[in-house]
């Protein structure tokens, strides 16, 4: 059997302070268009696509952190990006900051959408594994104040059928940090996800541990390569990358096999876009086989990994 999918990963370049969403989204046509001419069903986006990475900066005022959300999607400035997806009939992935006005509240998260190519809402996704503090922590070069300005998304990790072609397929959705944790990708791997979605914004100096910054490049590919292999699916990450603000971020947006290969990455740190015929009917070498959960699987041995949050050492 064969279900192929032709899968686009759309890296952006650095969007300034100052770029409007307008411009933005100008860009993320543009990479669709090309997706399309290169044959593209589905085409995936970064994280946080339509500003800067906003958490870099601490802001005093809450009125002012509410203008790098979106309170509608499609709003006024994505609209074209939902009307040109429709119009070349392409499937898109797009992370972006959440307003949403939610058990008499307002809630902010950091989403991701699946639109199908007739401009549907597939799903949604909100970030559970938020990284970095909730305080301003001057001393570091730039802020990851992620805990700060967005909740914990209360999802959890939702897996949709979906076709973008004449093939049926199930997909899943992370963001970011997420794709660090093998429990992103074995949730979805257990409801059968053949092929993961994940936008990223990764600066290469981890303040904490700057011992590591040589490593953000390998302990990206690891993560993802790690989570295509043990749950046998593909998975699709795409960075936001290059120097913006200030703040270097890593690129290698790449497509990874069920196998775990890389079988496609970015060679810059600007907007690029790399293509994949990738079938689907390839998950199964890996999920019939040496990650066969039914048969190989022993969950009555795992309940720690549901039951504790840090470690319990042996006494
Ligand atoms: N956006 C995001 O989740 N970035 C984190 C940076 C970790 S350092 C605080 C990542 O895991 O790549």
């Amino acid at each position: 059997m064969s279900r192929k999918l032709i899968v686009g990963a759309a890296q952006l370049g650095p969007i300034a302070r100052s770029d409007s969403r307008r411009v933005v989204v100008g860009r993320l046509v543009e990479l669709m268009r090309e997706a399309k001419a290169r044959g593209c069903d589905l085409v995936v986006y970064p994280e946080l696509a339509l500003t800067t990475f906003f958490p870099r900066w601490y802001f005093e005022q809450q009125d002012e952190v509410d203008t790098w959300f979106e309170r509608e999607m499609p709003g006024l400035d994505t609209q074209a990006l939902f009307d040109e997806a429709r119009r070349l009939a392409i499937g898109f992935y797009l992370g972006y900051a959440e307003l949403a006005e939610q058990d008499g509240r307002v809630r902010h998260f950091n989403t991701s959408i699946l639109v199908g190519k007739s401009g549907e809402l597939i799903g949604k996704y909100r970030k559970i594994h938020l990284p970095g503090h909730t305080e301003n922590e001057p001393w570091r070069p730039f802020q990851h104040l992620e805990k700060r300005y967005f909740e914990r998304g209360d999802l959890g990790f939702p897996a949709f059928q979906a076709q973008f072609n004449e093939h049926q397929g199930i997909f899943g959705m992370a963001l970011c940090n997420d794709r660090r944790w093998p429990e992103t990708y074995r949730v979805l791997g257990l409801q059968g996800v053949e092929m993961a979605l994940i936008g990223y914004n990764t600066p290469l100096h981890y303040a904490q541990v700057p011992e590591h910054d040589h490593l953000q490049a390998f302990h990206n590919h690891l993560s993802l390569q790690a989570g295509a292999y043990q749950n046998g699916m593909w998975v699709v990450g795409v960075a936001k990358a290059g120097i913006e603000e200030g703040c270097d971020l890593l690129g290698q947006s790449c497509i990874v096999a069920p196998t775990g290969e890389i079988v496609t990455m970015c060679s810059t740190v600007e907007d690029e876009l790399i293509t994949e015929s990738c079938n689907l009917d390839r998950c199964r070498e890996i999920k019939e086989n040496v990650f066969n959960f039914e048969l190989h699987r022993e969950p009555d041995t795992y309940r720690l990994i549901v039951e504790t949050k840090g470690a319990i050492k042996p006494l």
